[in-house]
Formats: structure tokens, C-alpha cells, sequence
């Protein structure tokens, strides 16, 4: 029973977060005391109110509550004074250790997954994202079912938001059996939005349209980047995971031919697995992208941390081979001139830039432009020796890299400039490349039929 019960609702209060953070022996303070700063502002973004933080040392993880009772001891008195509703400590741990911490702090006690999926919850918009959420939400849940999530949806009585939010507590008390038919119904689903995708994404490649994904770390400006790019009008702000969606604009490059761009959800350090899984079908876009364009924001005090957690993220969804750009941006707030100057040769090939001001905008074209032209789709062609002005065309706007003469026209085997694939589309050529059985894969005679029978898929 609350004391405002039967009195009307006034809008929901903002619940009161202390938090915790553990310097393992990894770690230095000032890394622990960075990450706890990004969970201040991931708890900020799903609408809970940091009252105070600290970090402890952690030595000897103890089993039933993972922190010593030295440090319980010195905890409680904090918690209690500082009137919180929520105790949020800054790593996964175990339900166990979980439910034992709430009994004895006497709060709602909170891992660094569940804000994470509480802030998805909160800004899923879209069927796509919403099935997502749900579905990891459960799939985390379930696997905390033993009780003490539900005591823990509970204690904090009617006014609990931060992570309860989702799959309500009715859900959440539904038994295992109902859990699971739900998250098969949910995958069901999601695999009807894959497929969808799949269709989208084939309609895109027969176009010819080379595919430039925007990848990085949450709030690093791919939104904006996109927007000042495109004027696509996509949702960008200072808050931790704006874009859950992907959106897909098409891009002239300087030298006229165009690109799909594609803005898709951040990353973040410790990105919860059961969140990877269920934004596989979001994710998947980044996989067939031609370019990676890996934003990242370069005034971040954590930009090695948020660097590495993009590689570990592109490399997980097996795309570490993608040829990549990193694209340094916030410029406008770096005021030293070396600082400056060196930023192109971090992690190159990069170009640095300000989204938000306009700056560096047409470097950044030209090195896209410039990576699209270098890689290229491979093609084998087959040009009739009347259209010799296109086999120069093709020498000067492509990378012939082997030519030879054949009776019905000259054969080229070329890394095609993107622009010039529907120039040539009637020249792909199937056949063996002299003494080799076959040279054009059967990915080329897929396209072949593509291209003259456009409906056949
Ligand atoms: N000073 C400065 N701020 C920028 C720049 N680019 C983006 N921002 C700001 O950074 C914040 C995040 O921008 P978004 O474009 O939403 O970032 P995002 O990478 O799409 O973030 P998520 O969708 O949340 O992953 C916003 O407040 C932007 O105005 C820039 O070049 N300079
Ligand atoms: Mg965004």
C-alpha cells in the first residue's frame, strides 16, 4: 500500500538513483569513475534522477552479494540518508546476489543491463524495435525469474518505472511456460521482419546502389551526420540511444553517381547480448553495407573505450573486413590546433569533421567517394569492339585489371566504379575467361537475370 493510493495520478515522479561502481584490479580508478559517468547519464536517459555516486574496489567478489560486507556495511548508511529508490551498481551480476543486496539495503537494486534495456524500452517506436525490446526484456527476465525480479518489480510499489517498464509485472509474473510461448511468438515475428528486410534490402542491390553504413558509439553524431548529409530529418539529441531504427537515404557523391546511407542504432560498452540477439534484424543492415563510416566523437574522455567497443561489436557481427572510415567528429569543440592536425592519422583512413557545424563535410564526401570507387563491385565484361569509347570510359572511371582480346569484343575483367554498373549492365558477360572453367560466379548470373527479368523476385 502506497500513501497516495486512491488519491489521482499526478504524473510520475522521478525516482531518486545512487550508484556503484567497481574498480576490478583491471581497472584504474579514473576508468571506473569514466564508465560510472556513462551510466549517470544512461540512468538520466531513461528519466531516473542521480542523487550520488561512488566507486568501490572490488578484490574478492563475493558470491552471495558481490560486494564485501566491509563495504555493505559502509553502503547502507549512504543509501539510507541519500532517500533512494534505486541502488544501481555498475556491471551484470547474478539474481541471487541480486535479491540479496535488496534485502539488505532495502531498495530496488539494478545492473547496468537493466537501464540499458529500460532506456530501449522507453524510445522503441516502431513495431520493429518494439518486438525487439520485448523480446530481450524477456529473454533477461526470464533467466532472473527465480523470484527476485518480481520482488524487486514490487518493491519499489506502484510508482517503480525504471526497469519495469516493457513487459509489465502481469507479464512478468506470467509462469516460465507463457514466457516461453511468448518469446517464440515474438521470434516468430521478428523473422517476418527479417525476411521483409531481406526483400527491401535485394530491391536496393539490384539498383546498383553502393550501401554506406553510419556505425559508432551512442551519441557520437550519427544521426546528425546523416541529417546534415541527406536532410533525412531523423531524431538526433544529447541523450544515450535516440535511433533504435534504421533509416536508408540515398547520397550523390561529388562526382554524380549515388550512395544508400544508413543510419542505424549506437553502440555502447557492455551492450547487453540478449540486446545484440534481438537487434540482429536491425544490426544485419550494417553487414551488407559496402563502407563502414564509423562516427565517433572525438572530444569523448572515453574514446579508446567506445573505439574498441565498436570493433568488438562490427567484429561480433562479422563486418571487421569492411573496408572502413572513421570519421572523427565534434571538431567545433576542439580548440588545439595539433590536437587537430593529428586526428586525420588516428586510425586512418579518416577524415575529422563537425556534423552539427558543417565542417570538414565535403573532405568527407571526397573519402567516401574515393573508398566506394576503390572497392568497387568486381564485374567481367564483355565490350563489342564498335563501343570502344565505353572500354576507354571504363579505363578511365574504373580499374580495369585485366583485358584480352575475345571474337565477339574485347573481355574485361574490372573492380566496377559503382556508377557505371547500369551503364554496363548489358556487357556483364557469363561466360569462361579463357582457359578458366568459369570466371563469373554465380552471384554475376544472378544479376544477369536480375537485370532481365526484374520481377523474378
Ligand atoms: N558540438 C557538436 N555536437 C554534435 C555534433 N554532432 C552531433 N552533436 C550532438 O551530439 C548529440 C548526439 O547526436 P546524435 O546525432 O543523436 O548521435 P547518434 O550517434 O545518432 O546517437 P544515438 O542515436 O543515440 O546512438 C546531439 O546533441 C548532437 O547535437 C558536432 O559535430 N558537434
Ligand atoms: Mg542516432
Amino acid at each position: 500500500m502506497t500513501e497516495n493510493e486512491g488519491l489521482e495520478e499526478v504524473g510520475p515522479e522521478t525516482e531518486r538513483v545512487v550508484l556503484v561502481g567497481l574498480q576490478r584490479d583491471a581497472d584504474t580508478l579514473e576508468s571506473a569513475e569514466l564508465s560510472l559517468d556513462e551510466l549517470e547519464r544512461l540512468v538520466d536517459s531513461c528519466g531516473g534522477e542521480v542523487i550520488d555516486k561512488k566507486v568501490i574496489r572490488l578484490r574478492d567478489p563475493q558470491p552471495s552479494t558481490l560486494i564485501s560486507k566491509g563495504h555493505l556495511e559502509m553502503l547502507k548508511p549512504w543509501v539510507d540518508a541519500s532517500e533512494a529508490d534505486i541502488f544501481c551498481i555498475d556491471d551484470d551480476f547474478s539474481p541471487v546476489q541480486q535479491r540479496n543486496l535488496e534485502k539488505y539495503l532495502g531498495c530496488r537494486v539494478l545492473t547496468r543491463t537493466e537501464i540499458i534495456l529500460d532506456i530501449f524500452a522507453t524510445h522503441a517506436r516502431t513495431r520493429e524495435s518494439m518486438t525487439q525490446v520485448e523480446l530481450a526484456q524477456l529473454k533477461y527476465r526470464s533467466t532472473r525469474l527465480i523470484g527476485a525480479a518480481i520482488a524487486s518489480a514490487k518493491m519499489g510499489g506502484a510508482s517503480a518505472r525504471i526497469a519495469t517498464r516493457g513487459p509489465g509485472e502481469m507479464q512478468l509474473e506470467m509462469d516460465r511456460r507463457h514466457i516461453r510461448e511468448r518469446v517464440q511468438r515474438l521470434e516468430r515475428s521478428l523473422q517476418v521482419i527479417r525476411s521483409q528486410r531481406a526483400i527491401q534490402r535485394q530491391r536496393r542491390m539490384k539498383s546498383g546502389m553502393p550501401l554506406v553504413g553510419i556505425v559508432g558509439y551512442t551519441n557520437a553524431g550519427k544521426s546528425t551526420l546523416l541529417n546534415r548529409l541527406t536532410q533525412a530529418g531523423v531524431l538526433a539529441e544529447n541523450r544515450l540511444f535516440s535511433t533504435l531504427d534504421t533509416t536508408v537515404r540515398s547520397l550523390a557523391m561529388p562526382g554524380g553517381f549515388e550512395v544508400g546511407l544508413i543510419d542505424t542504432v549506437g553502440f555502447v560498452s557492455k551492450l547487453p547480448h540478449s540486446l545484440v540477439a534481438a537487434f540482429r534484424a536491425t544490426l544485419e543492415e550494417i553487414t551488407y553495407a559496402d563502407i563502414i563510416l564509423h562516427v565517433a566523437d572525438a572530444t569523448s574522455p572515453r574514446l579508446d573505450i567506445e573505439c574498441a567497443a565498436t570493433d568488438e561489436i562490427l567484429t561480433s557481427l562479422k563486418c571487421e573486413t569492411t573496408p572502413r572510415l572513421t570519421v572523427w567528429n565534434k571538431i567545433d569543440r576542439i580548440d588545439d590546433p595539433v590536437e587537430l592536425r593529428l586526428l586525420p592519422h588516428n586510425r586512418p583512413p579518416a577524415v575529422a569533421i563537425s556534423a552539427l557545424e558543417n565542417l570538414g563535410i565535403a573532405e568527407l564526401l571526397s573519402a567516401v567517394e574515393k573508398m566506394v570507387l576503390e572497392h568497387g563491385h568486381m564485374a567481367t565484361l564483355l565490350i563489342p569492339y564498335d563501343r570502344y569509347d565505353l572500354v576507354a570510359r571504363l579505363h578511365r572511371e574504373s580499374q580495369v585489371l585485366d583485358s584480352r582480346d575475345a571474337p565477339e569484343g574485347k573481355l574485361l575483367r574490372c573492380r566496377l566504379a559503382p556508377h557505371l554498373s547500369a551503364v554496363v549492365a548489358e556487357y556483364l558477360y557469363t561466360g569462361a575467361w579463357d582457359d578458366e572453367e568459369e570466371v563469373v560466379d554465380e552471384a554475376y548470373e544472378e544479376t544477369q537475370e536480375d537485370l532481365q527479368n526484374p520481377d523474378s523476385r
